[in-house]
């Protein structure tokens, strides 16, 4: 097991081989297999934009092995060798999530079945991606929706109900084991707004770092998914203490799964646009004045795929434009913010 002093080491990996911008944070974005060899348009986007380009599903725990039979590595396998081979870093996402335990490991009758399961999981796929991936969410939203209505910190999952919260440090053990050089991410949403809710999960998620930190074992970096609701606020002095807090125990910042989420009024894509340059520059002020983080990462690169149309769609039916790049490909004035921004930090 890496101890906490490894916490403290510098961030590994951040020079590129074949930089397509001349940036101080690196920029990133998910990518899905499904797209790429039908839509060269959509693959070439990342080749244009991206330092980082990792997969956007493909490693989760369900997709990797949907059944105890199954291991289905050749997605992944394909998205991260692309970005590999263009000499772009790639990073993996998730081995703990509440959204992907399959059916065969919600049926596993004990604690230590369940642990055999995990473990042997998440040794096996470190394992193989070892030296490629330069970082992982190891777990990912652990903290509960909504602390305070919820009544409760941690959100309640298979892996908490069949191991409790030891789940977390067997987690970031066991991915450490495997793959002593890549940085152990902690990822969750909504650490970023000004409310009471999220004051709490801010809270959650820098208990559960200090726990892990005070037991020794190594976390290095919390991830901060970054979907901003273009109607909520960005507290930027609660940012500021967060980071703060982080940086006393030697852990990084770095955003994770950057989008918009524009389904209130307007509904003009200027006006859209508009909105998601503000709330992005508020969000960049606050994680930019603490120093720079590890990296900056979309949850796409354009309008044609992205998760919110499905998910969070808009009463009003309007076209949502969630990401850096709209569905023709033309590049957002946010876009160019951003760049600007993660340029000079
Ligand atoms: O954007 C992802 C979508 O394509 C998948 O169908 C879905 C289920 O695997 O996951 C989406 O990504 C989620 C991410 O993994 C965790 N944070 C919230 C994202 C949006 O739901």
């Amino acid at each position: 097991m890496a101890g906490a002093g490894l916490a403290l080491s510098p961030v590994a990996g951040h020079a590129r081989a074949q930089p397509p911008a001349e940036t101080g944070v690196p920029f990133g974005s998910a990518i899905q297999a499904e797209y790429i060899e039908s839509d060269p348009a959509y693959r070439q986007a990342f080749l244009d934009y991206c330092d980082l380009i990792m997969p956007m599903n493909e490693l989760k725990f369900g997709q990797i092995r949907p059944t105890r039979e199954t291991w289905n590595f050749e997605p992944a396998d394909k998205l991260v060798d692309f970005a590999l081979s263009h000499g772009r870093k790639s990073r993996g996402t998730c081995h703990v999530w509440w959204n992907s335990t399959p059916d065969w490991v919600e049926a596993l009758e004990t604690p230590a079945e369940a642990e055999k399961a995990l473990v042997e999981h998440i040794e096996r796929v470190t394992d193989r991606y070892r030296g490629r991936l330069q970082s992982w969410d190891v777990v990912n939203e652990v903290v509960a929706n909504d602390p305070i209505y919820d009544g409760r910190s941690l959100r309640d999952t298979v892996w908490l109900r069949k191991l409790g919260p030891r789940h977390i440090p067997i987690a970031f053990e066991a991915t450490a084991r495997a793959d002593p050089a890549a940085r152990l991410v902690i990822n969750d949403y909504n650490l970023e707004f000004a409310g009471a809710e999220y004051d709490a999960r801010r809270r959650v998620m820098l208990g559960i770092v200090q726990q892990l930190h005070d037991r020794n074992i190594r976390v290095d970096t919390v991830g901060i998914q970054g979907h901003l609701y273009t109607d909520h606020t960005i507290d930027t002095e609660a940012l500021l203490t967060f980071q703060a807090e982080l940086r006393k125990l030697g852990v990084g910042l770095m955003v994770t799964e950057l989008d918009v989420i524009d389904w209130q009024k307007p509904a003009d894509a200027e006006a859209q646009d508009a909105r998601a340059e503000a709330i992005l520059s508020d969000f960049l002020d606050a994680i930019l004045a603490d120093g720079p983080p590890e990296a900056v990462i979309a949850w796409g690169m354009t309008d044609r795929y992205s998760w919110i149309p499905d998910v969070l769609p808009r009463p009003d039916g309007a076209t949502m434009r969630p990401l850096p790049l709209d569905r023709e490909m033309r590049e957002k004035s946010w876009m160019a913010l951003l760049r600007k921004r993660l340029r000079t930090a």
